[in-house]
């Protein structure tokens, strides 16, 4: 039976004070905190088996190798990756979109040729296209949102023709809660003779993923959101259009021959990985995906959309409060706002009382504009969060509309 009060004991910040009260952690979708099965597999992995890999014949550098070679295999699987030569290691999301922008994008895009994305992307799924855009001469479109926060398919249906290369979207939305039909939109773009991109980095840590089944071309996701190390994460692609691509950084290990004027490069996945990877922190992202494994990403899955469920229930109760996206089929996210209150000094005041909620525009300023704000606060939920802190955090929020007097009207 899953028991997040159990799940709670391997987390040991979990168990600190802030502020001198309990610390309530509610800002997962900016990163998750780590179980110590994650954080001593660093350990040791520097106490016991540190060294480059790849390169050396000696021992430790043959365990570290297999280290990292493992991890990648628990990923790949993880993600339902057909074979693992299509999973090349990245700092994160920003670091995979922007390999796909230069490596692919570079070398496809022309002049008039299309990129459909969506109102709704964080700014690494849009600036990477921007720049690409700016130098290819392709164009930007984009899906619009509805009212509720969800795609409007018929408009994308209406986009998405023969000058479509590359479709663009955010599986999971980081302040709507929304999951979107990437599935739909990759039969759309493949239709069209486009490629597909999946933005996972709210989707790979929450939901069950499995590329092939969602059809895309790319996908990428971070490992620091899903239990593991800040500094790694992933592109999946399929392994015939990582081979078309041009590389992205140059550099050692990406090679296979250099000369003085040319070079050849590597065999997948390593002619994306230039020079020393992020090893330790890897082998880190695989302890993470065991440690998910072994709760089941249905289970994770479900506990998140009974709490996302339970949160927007409780904070709609709160009458005088706008709660951004859909009412039904969420994930664990609720963005908000309450009259009269700037969401950057409701957070700080919930932080005297040790909750840690994000506010801002969450890296979506077109999505800002697009609901009419330019911030909002935000509550997002893990694996470990439970319904007494959902509770913890309507009870600040009704002390802190007192504070402001936001009902004094
Ligand atoms: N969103 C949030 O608080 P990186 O920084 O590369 O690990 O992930 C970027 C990223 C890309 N796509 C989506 C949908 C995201 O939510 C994020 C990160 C954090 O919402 C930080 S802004």
């Amino acid at each position: 039976m899953y028991e997040a009060a159990k799940i709670r004991r391997d987390f040991p910040i979990l168990s600190r004070e802030v502020n001198g009260g309990k610390l309530v952690y509610l800002d997962n979708a900016a990163t998750s905190q780590k179980p110590r099965q994650v954080i001593e597999a660093l350990t040791d992995y520097y106490e016991r088996h540190n060294a480059n890999i790849h390169r050396g014949v000696h021992r430790l550098a043959e365990e570290a190798t297999a280290a990292y070679e493992g991890a990648r295999e628990k990923v790949a699987a993880f993600l339902g990756a057909p074979e693992t030569t299509g999973l090349v290691f990245t700092r994160g999301t920003t670091e995979a979109i922007n390999l796909v922008a230069h490596a692919w994008g570079r070398k496809e895009l022309r002049e008039g040729d299309e990129i459909v994305l969506t109102e709704a992307e964080h700014h690494s799924n849009l600036v990477p296209w921007q720049l690409a855009a700016q130098a290819t001469g392709a164009k930007l479109r984009f899906i619009p949102i509805r009212e509720d926060g969800t795609l409007d398919m018929e408009e994308a249906e209406r986009l998405v023709g023969p000058k479509i290369k590359l479709v663009g979207c955010i599986h999971a939305s980081n302040v709507l809660a929304t999951v979107n039909p990437v599935e739909k939109l990759a039969e759309l773009a493949h239709a069209n003779g486009a490629r597909m991109l999946v933005d996972g980095a709210q989707s790979a840590p929450h939901l069950p993923v499995n590329v092939e089944e969602l059809g895309c071309d790319f996908f990428a996701c971070s490992g620091h959101k899903m239990l593991g190390p800040t500094g790694v994460g992933v592109l999946w692609s399929k392994p015939e259009l990582l081979e078309e691509m041009d590389p992205f950084l140059g550099g050692g290990e990406m090679i296979r021959e250099v000369h003085l004027d040319h070079s050849t490069w590597n065999d997948l996945p390593y002619k994306f990985e230039a020079g020393t990877m992020n090893i330790a922190q890897a082998v880190g992202l695989g302890a993470a995906v065991d440690y998910l494994d072994a709760l089941g990403m249905d289970n994770v899955r479900e506990h998140e959309r009974k709490l996302g469920e339970y949160a927007y229930r409780r904070l709609s109760e709160l009458g005088d409060i706008t709660i951004y996206g859909p009412a039904e089929d969420r994930t664990g996210i609720v963005s908000f706002s309450l009259p009269d209150v700037h969401p950057h000094d409701l957070s700080q005041l919930l932080d005297e009382e040790g909750i840690a909620i994000r506010s801002g525009h969450h890296c979506t300023q077109p999505l800002m504009r697009r609901l009419g704000t330019v911030a909002t606060a935000r509550a997002s939920f893990y694996l470990y969060n439970t319904e007494e802190e959902v509770d913890t955090l309507v009870e600040a929020l009704v002390k802190a509309r007192e504070f402001f007097g936001a009902f004094a009207k």
